[in-house]
C-alpha cells in the first residue's frame, strides 16, 4: 500500500526482518542515500545498521535505469537497484512504507518484519512541486525542514519557496539589510479575510545560513528548492524598506491586509539594478536552474498615473502597461539567462509578450498552460481550481477560515497534469509537471498547514508520480494505509469527517466563493489569457 502508487507492485515469497543486526551496503555513488536511510532506520535497529554481516542486508546499487527509477526486491535481503541517487532514494522511501507505521516514529524499536515484495517504479513527470508561501505567514526553519521531509515521503521533488510579498520579505540580502530589518515585520495582521486587525506583530526571516541549510537538507532528499522573488507587483514589503523602489514619494508600511495591492515597483534603471543585485545573492544561495520571479497580479494603476513610467513607455515605444511589464520581465529574463538560469513566471507573463526562455507557471485554470506550451515554452501546471490547497476542503461552515472554491481530496485526485486541449498534441511534451500551492494569508501556523496540505498532498503526489489514469477506490485503500504513517510522524491532517474541534476557527471570517461568483471571477481573471 504505497503512496504514491508505484508502476508495479507484487508480493513475493519470504520476508525480511529489520532488526539491530541488519546491515546496509551501497555503491559509492549512493553513499549519501545510504547515510540518509541509516538515519531514518537507525532507531529501529538500535542505532546500528552498519556495513557488515548480520541477519539481513539492505543493498543499494546502480543499474541501467533512468535516474529516478528503481527496482526494489524484498526477500531475505532487500535489494534496491536504481538508475541514480534519486532512484535509490525513492526506492528507500518505498521500502520505509513497507514497514509498519510505527517505524515512522523517531524512537521506534524493531524488529519489524516486511513481507516479500517486488516493486518497479519511476515517476511520470519530472516537476513534482509544492509551493509554500512563507511570506504571508512565516514558517520557522524547523517547520520548513519538516515539510521537506513530508514532500520527500510523497516523492515530490520541488519546493517552491514564495519568499517575498507585500506582507513580508523573508530572505536576508547582505547588500540591502533593510529588506529584512524593515521588510520582515509587520505591525499586525488582518484576522481571516477582511476581519479585524489582531494588533499583534508578525514576522521572521531566514538568514543566508538558514537558506543554505534548507537547500542542502532538501538536496539530500532530492528536493530542489526554487526561490521566488515576486516582482513587479507583490513588493510592498520591499518598498517599505526602500521607498525609492516605489512610485509614490511617500513612505509605506509593510502591508497588514490581504488581497491584490496597488503598490508596485517603479520601472527606473536603479530599481532594475537593485533587484539584479538582490538576484546575485539569490543565485549564490540557490543552485536551482530555475528562479521564479512572479510577475503575477501586478496592478497597473500607479504606472498609469506615473509621469516617469509613462515617459519610459514612450521612450521604448510600448503600447500599454502590459507591454511595460513584459519589457521589465524580459530584462530579468536576459539577466538570468546570461547567468545560466531560467526564469519562471506566473501566467501573467504571457500578457504583453513572453520572454524567450521563460517557463510558465500556469495558475488561472489551464489556459495559460495551453497557450505557453503551444508557443514552445515549458509549462508547470499549477491550476488553482485543482491544486490550490489553501482552498477549502469541504462545503461546510465548519471548515477553518473557508477560502476559495471547494477542493476536496477527490477533486485533487482527479486532476490531470496535461490539459485536455493538449492531449495528443506534441506540445504536451512541454508540460514539465505540476505543482500544488499552499498560500498562507489565512494559514498562520504549521499546524494549520498540516490540516490544509494533508491528505490532499498525497492525492496530488499520485497525479504527478503515478502512471496516468485514476482509480479512486484503490487510492482510498492506499490512503487508509498511509494515514497511520502520517499520524506516527505527527501530521495533523484533515479527517474525512472534517475538522477536529481544535482545528476549527469559529468567528474568523473567510472568503468562500459560491459557484456563480467563482465562475465570474475565473472568467474575469482569464479574459486576457483568452485573447492570446
Ligand atoms: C493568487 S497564485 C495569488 C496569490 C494568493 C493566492 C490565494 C498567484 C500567482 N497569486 O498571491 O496568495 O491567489 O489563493
Amino acid at each position: 500500500m504505497i503512496v504514491p502508487k508505484p508502476v508495479n507492485h507484487e508480493s513475493r515469497p519470504g520476508s525480511f526482518v529489520l532488526d539491530s543486526r541488519t546491515s546496509l551496503a551501497a555503491d559509492p555513488e549512493l553513499r549519501e542515500v545510504a547515510a540518509w536511510l541509516r538515519g531514518e532506520l537507525g532507531p529501529v535497529t538500535a542505532g546500528e545498521l552498519l556495513p557488515g554481516p548480520g541477519s539481513g542486508t539492505i543493498t543499494l546499487t546502480l543499474g541501467d535505469l533512468p535516474p529516478e527509477a528503481y527496482r526494489l526486491t524484498v526477500g531475505q535481503d532487500v535489494e534496491i537497484v536504481a538508475g541514480g541517487p534519486a532512484g535509490a532514494f525513492y526506492g528507500s522511501q518505498t521500502f520505509r512504507q513497507l514497514l509498519p507505521p510505527a517505524a515512522f516514529r523517531k524512537a521506534a524499536t524493531g524488529p519489524f518484519t516486511v513481507p516479500g515484495a517486488y516493486v518497479e517504479d519511476a515517476p511520470r513527470f519530472r516537476w513534482r512541486g509544492c509551493l509554500l508561501d512563507v511570506a504571508r505567514h512565516f514558517m520557522t526553519k524547523h517547520d520548513v525542514l519538516r515539510f521537506i521531509d513530508l514532500l520527500a515521503l510523497h516523492k515530490l521533488n520541488v519546493l517552491h519557496l514564495h519568499l517575498t510579498d507585500d506582507q513580508g520579505w523573508r530572505i536576508e540580502i547582505k547588500r540591502y539589510p533593510r529588506l529584512t530589518e524593515v521588510g520582515a515585520w509587520r505591525g499586525e495582521s488582518q484576522t481571516g479575510w477582511n476581519g479585524a486587525m489582531d494588533g499583534r506583530p508578525h514576522g521572521g526571516y531566514y538568514t543566508q545560513d538558514d537558506l543554505r541549510e534548507i537547500v542542502a537538507y532538501a538536496a539530500r532528499r532530492h528536493v530542489m528548492v526554487v526561490p521566488e522573488i515576486d516582482l513587479p507587483g507583490h513588493t510592498q514589503a520591499a518598498i517599505a524598506a526602500y521607498p525609492e523602489l516605489g512610485n509614490l514619494g511617500t513612505p509605506l508600511e509593510v502591508r497588514t491586509t490581504w488581497g491584490v495591492g496597488v503598490n508596485v515597483l517603479n520601472v527606473e534603471d536603479s530599481t532594475i539594478e537593485f533587484f539584479q543585485n538582490v538576484l546575485d545573492e539569490v543565485l549564490e544561495l540557490f543552485p536551482s536552474p530555475y528562479v521564479m520571479l512572479g510577475g503575477d497580479e501586478c496592478r497597473k494603476d500607479q504606472w498609469r498615473a506615473s509621469p516617469a513610467a509613462q515617459r519610459r513607455m514612450a521612450e521604448l515605444g510600448l503600447r500599454d502597461e502590459e507591454e511595460l511589464q513584459s519589457w521589465l520581465i524580459h530584462r530579468f529574463d536576459d539577466y538570468l539567462t546570461a547567468r545560466g538560469r531560467r526564469l519562471v513566471g506566473w501566467d501573467e507573463i504571457l500578457e504583453g509578450g513572453l520572454a524567450p526562455g521563460a517557463v510558465v507557471a500556469s495558475w488561472r485554470g489551464e489556459l495559460g498552460a495551453v497557450a505557453a506550451a503551444r508557443r514552445g515554452h515549458d509549462v508547470i501546471n499549477c491550476s488553482n481550481t485543482s491544486l490550490y490547497l489553501d482552498y477549502r476542503q469541504g462545503p461546510g461552515e465548519e471548515e477553518p477560515i473557508p477560502f476559495g472554491t471547494v477542493l476536496t481530496l477527490e477533486d485533487v485526485y482527479a486532476f490531470e497534469p496535461v490539459p485536455e486541449e493538449l492531449r495528443g498534441d506534441a506540445a504536451a511534451e512541454r508540460v514539465l509537471g505540476a505543482q500544488c500551492g499552499i498560500w498562507t494569508e489565512l494559514i498562520d501556523s504549521s499546524r494549520h498547514v498540516d490540516y490544509m496540505a494533508f491528505p490532499r498532498l498525497a492525492a496530488f503526489a499520485e497525479t504527478v508520480w503515478s502512471p496516468a489514469g485514476r482509480d479512486l477506490p484503490g487510492f482510498r485503500e492506499r490512503l487508509a494505509a498511509h494515514l497511520p504513517r502520517l499520524e506516527a510522524i505527527g501530521v495533523e491532517y484533515r479527517r474525512a469527517a472534517g475538522p477536529l474541534p481544535w482545528q476549527r476557527r469559529p468567528g474568523v471570517p473567510g472568503r468562500p466563493e459560491d459557484p456563480e461568483r467563482w465562475q465570474a471571477k475565473l472568467d474575469a481573471w482569464t479574459s486576457n489569457l483568452r485573447t492570446l
